[in-house]
């Protein structure tokens, strides 16, 4: 059993998308383990967000997702990490699949509506940071 880290980030949560999100998420037959609203701190999305430290838009991003409130939810089943990238979409709303989350939902590359672990590795780190 698979398990991995969703967040619906602050563009999402503030366009009363959460309850939509939750059911496209549970309709992928994978079962919801864990769930917690809250606001990141600074501290908390440096962590997250570390491999991108170096990047041009880690300051944004940094300043983006803690912004506001945001949904974390821990999903498990058969090849959860996979199955949730897909349905996501590519990190780029515009050049994300018809039919993705992302596509449908995303505002542009940096609101883009959700995140997903992107390997099992990561999903264990991640799951860490947000239910301790
Ligand atoms: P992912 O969320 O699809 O895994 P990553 O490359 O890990 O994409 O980037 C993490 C997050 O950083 C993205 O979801 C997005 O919010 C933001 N981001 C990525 N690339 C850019 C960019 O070029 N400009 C602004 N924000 C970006
Ligand atoms: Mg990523």
């Amino acid at each position: 059993m698979e398990r991995s880290l969703v967040l619906i980030k602050p563009d999402a949560v503030e366009r009363n998308l959460t309850g939509t999100l939750i059911s496209r998420f549970e309709g992928l037959e994978l079962k919801l383990v864990a769930l917690r609203m809250l606001q990141p701190d600074k501290e908390l999305a440096r962590r997250h967000y570390a491999v991108h430290r170096d990047k041009p838009f880690f300051d944004r991003l940094i300043d983006y997702i803690t912004s506001g409130p945001i949904v974390a939810m821990v999903f498990e089943g058969d090849n959860a990490v996979e199955v949730l990238r897909k349905a996501m979409g590519a990190t780029d709303p515009a050049k994300a699949e018809a039919g993705t989350i992302r596509a449908e939902f995303g505002l542009d590359i940096e609101r883009n509506t959700i995140h997903g672990s992107d390997s099992v590795e990561t999903a264990k780190e991640e799951i860490k940071l947000y239910f301790a």
